[in-house]
């Protein structure tokens, strides 16, 4: 069976892109389909300034999220990633692999790193290798696939040189795992800058759907968005950004396509409500769900526990392989350690 991982990091509230781009289709498609493996990646949530409980708080508030999404933990494996030892474990092992130079061409490093140094701040080294953390995520499971919004892909890419390179050096070790994107909204782009994507720690709150917003805040927001000079409902991706962008929602929300629903609206302001009105639809099964769980903590942490102890024993056969593929000697067990005495 086909084995699929991907993770979320709690660096903010979920929003609607994470929703769209990621957690939909692992809770409609992929836990149905595969041995499906979704985890919290709370170390990723450490490499910018972070406030240690804001971290505990969103980590438990995005797991709860994700089951609110639909995730089951009867079908699919739920954790945290800081439960698990051997993604740290595997990281520095596939430090010794990468090399700086590739770390450096990473988007997202140059991207973050810059709006670090533009506020003054300083770059953690964790920025830069957080890669390497999130290959480990993925071949510590033996991950064939790896379901992520498109700005996770050049990441993904990483994971599978990666692999190549360890097996090709080391002895075949790891599954070679692909990127998978949604059909529409890998990208759903911020709705006051539409040429950026719709990020959780972006500043810019009214550009993003939570998905916790309530449906007025949902509707403000939508009937908010920057669109673009011109009248024509047009979907073209350079040329009207915004538009685009709402097609684009608009038709992941209703399981139609961007061209086609250009074709029937007349006018911004009937495409933004729509728009809104479908937005509000579908979050409205996830923040029920949401509030029920939050009435019963014990059931999340329960799913956590038993989740990260599946997770556990299904990485570190792999992680044991890769280390001693590398060179580490084993330790010892106790009773060869009481036989030598
Ligand atoms: N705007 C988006 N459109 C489509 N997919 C998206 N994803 C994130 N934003 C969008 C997908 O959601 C999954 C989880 O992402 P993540 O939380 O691990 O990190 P990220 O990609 O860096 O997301 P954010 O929200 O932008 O976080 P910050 O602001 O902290 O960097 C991934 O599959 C991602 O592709």
């Amino acid at each position: 069976m086909t084995r699929v991982f991907s993770g979320i990091k709690p660096t903010g509230h979920l929003t609607l892109g994470n929703y769209l781009g990621a957690m939909r289709q692992w809770a409609a498609v992929d836990q149905h389909q595969a041995d499906a493996v979704f985890c919290i990646v709370d170390l990723h949530g450490m490499t910018v300034d972070h406030d240690p409980a804001r971290l505990r708080r969103l980590t438990r508030q995005g797991a709860t999220l994700l089951l609110a999404a639909g995730l089951d933990p009867e079908l699919c494996t739920v954790f945290v990633q800081s439960h698990v030892d051997e993604h740290a474990r595997l990281s520095y092992v596939l430090e010794c692999v990468a090399t700086d130079g590739e770390m450096r061409r990473m988007i997202q490093y140059k991207e973050k790193a810059a709006g670090e140094r533009a506020r003054g701040g300083s770059v953690r080294l964790s920025l830069l290798t957080y890669p390497v953390l999130m290959a480990a995520d993925i071949l510590a499971y033996g991950a064939d696939e790896v379901p992520v919004g498109d700005d996770q892909a050049q990441h993904v890419e990483l994971a599978r040189d990666l692999a190549v390179r360890f097996n090709q050096r080391y002895g075949h070790t790891f599954v070679v795992p692909k990127a998978t994107l949604p059909r529409v909204a890998a990208r759903v782009m911020n709705l006051q800058e539409p040429t950026s994507k719709m990020g959780k720690s972006d500043d810019s709150g009214p550009g993003i759907v939570y998905l916790l917003d309530e449906p007025d805040v949902v509707r403000k927001k939508v009937m908010r968005a920057v669109t673009d000079s011109g009248r024509e409902v047009v979907y073209d991706r350079e040329g009207r950004p915004g538009v685009t962008n709402l097609l684009e929602i608009l038709a992941a929300c209703t399981g139609g396509n961007p061209e086609s629903l250009a074709d029937v609206h007349q006018s911004y302001g009937a495409l933004k409500k729509d728009t809104a009105e479908a937005v509000v639809e579908v979050l409205r099964p996830v923040q029920a769900r949401h509030k029920e769980l939050c009435a019963d903590p014990g059931y999340v942490e329960e799913v956590l526990r038993h989740g990260a102890e599946k997770a556990r024993a299904m990485a570190r056969p792999t992680v044991d392989t890769a280390y001693r593929a590398i060179g580490l000697l084993p330790p010892v067990a106790e009773p060869a350690l009481n036989a030598a005495r």
